[in-house]
């Protein structure tokens, strides 16, 4: 196969355009579907300052890599879950691909600073591990980013991730969550903006980027993602996209295009008052908000702001 750009020998071959990419072309590709997506959704605003919610993994590397080499300002922030041995070498990876860059990359360690780790907030707040961690995960990341004053919050979803999710919303018709299931939440109201620029690269392709980039990222899945329904949700997509390449791009654009727009007033909270967390500070509609409730029944400690080590 042949590279579409530029007839040199491929070495990618990405099936839903039905094209071939030479090293550079693809890096070229994957650079311009991420310009697409920024500019069809205006995500990041000229000299805005961006704040990268990196894992270690290659999602989160691949667009932090890209965002650099766009010529965007943008600090990774690290956050460390206490998972046993997943987080330390994935930390380790964050580190590695910030030092290699000269990039700025703040950490946040969970059991360190807020004294849980993943597995005992999930116990104590009876949750799921994955809900716990979210909510952990989404509120450091917006309070972190408001506190050294980013403009937006920038997350490794894919174009995978992203269909994946779409289809569990699908299947039980959740209006108010497919109305916040958007490439860009705006911000206010206490809450920075959250953008997601890889929603236009499948997964392959942010694993063959790093692999072309000479990126190291954790390839080892989270212990404990097991079970996690979205991961049935990406296999189902996976067979159907074998059957029929290009569907799953076409259900997650065509969701994007055509849905969204009916779905606006349907976002949920719209309209209920928000009003300061009495532990942290952040919005919530009830006195304390969850995040500080779970910190608490986990016997950890609450903190009113969060304080982030620059490396
Ligand atoms: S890190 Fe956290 Fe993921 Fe692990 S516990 Fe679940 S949500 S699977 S992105
Ligand atoms: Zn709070």
């Amino acid at each position: 196969m042949k590279c579409r750009a530029c007839r040199a020998p491929a070495v990618v071959d990405v099936r839903r355009h039905n094209a071939g990419f030479c090293r550079d072309c693809f890096v070229e590709h994957c650079r311009s579907q991420v310009r697409r997506a920024i500019a069809d959704h205006r995500m990041i605003g000229e000299g805005e300052r961006v704040l990268v919610a990196v894992s270690g993994g290659k999602d989160s590397l691949a667009l932090w890599d890209l965002l650099l080499d766009l010529g965007y300002a943008a600090d990774g922030l690290y956050v460390g879950l206490g998972i046993e041995g997943y987080s330390e070498p994935s930390r380790e990876f964050a580190r590695g691909f910030a030092g290699s860059k000269g990039a700025e990359l703040v950490e946040v360690d969970l059991p360190g600073v807020f004294g849980y780790d993943v597995r005992r907030g999930a116990l104590a707040d009876h949750r799921v591990p994955c809900s716990a961690c979210g909510l952990s995960k989404r509120h450091i990341f917006d309070r972190a980013a408001l506190e050294a004053g980013y403009d937006v919050v920038a997350t490794g979803h894919n174009l995978d991730d992203e269909a994946a999710v779409l289809l569990g919303n699908v299947l039980r018709w959740d209006l108010a969550y497919m109305a916040r299931q958007r490439p860009v939440l705006p911000g206010g109201d206490g809450f920075p903006r959250k953008v997601k620029p890889l929603v236009r690269l499948a997964e392959r392709e942010t694993a063959a980027y790093c692999i072309l980039r000479a990126i190291d990222y954790q390839v080892e899945e989270c212990p404990m993602a097991v079970g996690n329904r979205h991961l049935g949700y990406k296999e189902a997509l996976g067979a159907i996209e074998e059957l029929s390449p290009g569907v799953k791009a076409a259900f997650y654009t065509g969701f994007v295009d055509k849905v969204l727009p009916l779905l606006a007033g349907k976002t949920p909270g719209k309209g209920t008052t928000l009003r300061p967390c009495k532990s942290c500070g952040a919005p919530t509609t009830s006195e304390r908000c969850a995040f500080c409730r779970l910190v608490e029944r986990a016997g950890g400690n609450p903190r009113q702001r969060i304080p982030v080590s620059a490396r």
